[in-house]
């Protein structure tokens, strides 16, 4: 007997269902809590692993969320996320803020079917990819997709908001940020 979807998994595969597209969910007996797992999980670049990071704000109807979709390979830069949604006191959530606003665990978090609305903002260095691997529920289970329709399933704005993890020379560098202000990374 087929073993019964997660319940979790289900929200995925009904949200993307919502817009007529369908997934295939790969669910591993090892660890896909952290990109790097992930990535190794799959067998792919760290690059092509969308991490879903959640932040909060405090808006004027109760708290406002936001999932950021960066690559595996990069941070997301607040600062530049809570310029492009407008909420100058963005931070990053804590787990349980994630969890209750998600209904999803960290390291499952998916790009989609979350609990509550959400914004979703997704960082253009995802698209130097034909695919790419996005949590899917759990912290043990992935799907596949072009980052094009990640885009449209999440209803993502697409801006840059990523710096790199390891050379932060590119979008996040020391001259872009104003003078005297630190990174602030995740
Ligand atoms: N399944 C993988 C790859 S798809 C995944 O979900 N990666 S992730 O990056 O999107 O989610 C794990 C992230 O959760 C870590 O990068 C870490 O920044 C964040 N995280 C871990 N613990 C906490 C915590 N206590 N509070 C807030 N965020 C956390």
């Amino acid at each position: 007997m087929p073993s019964a979807v997660h319940p979790a998994h289900q929200r995925v595969l009904d949200a993307a269902g919502r817009k007529a597209v369908s997934l295939e969910i790969v669910v591993f007996d090892q660890s896909t809590h952290t990109a790097e797992e992930a990535a190794r999980a799959v067998g792919a670049e760290l690059g092509r692993i969308v991490k879903s990071l959640v932040f909060v704000a405090p808006g004027e109807a109760g708290p406002e969320l936001v999932v950021a979709l960066v690559s595996g390979a990069d941070r997301v830069d607040v600062g530049r996320l809570a310029a492009v949604v407008g909420l100058p006191g963005l931070r990053r959530a804590t787990a349980q803020e994630a969890h209750e606003s998600t209904g999803f665990v960290i390291g499952g978090i998916p790009p989609i079917g979350h609990r509550r609305p959400v914004r979703v903002v997704m960082d253009p260095d995802l698209g130097r990819f034909p695919s790419v691997w996005a949590a899917a529920g759990t912290p043990d289970a992935v799907f596949e997709v072009p980052p094009g329709t990640l885009r449209v399933l999440a209803n993502a704005t697409v801006a840059p908001i990523a710096v790199e993890r390891h050379d932060g020379s590119t979008a996040g560098s020391a001259a872009a940020r104003p003078a005297g202000t630190a990174p602030a990374e995740t």
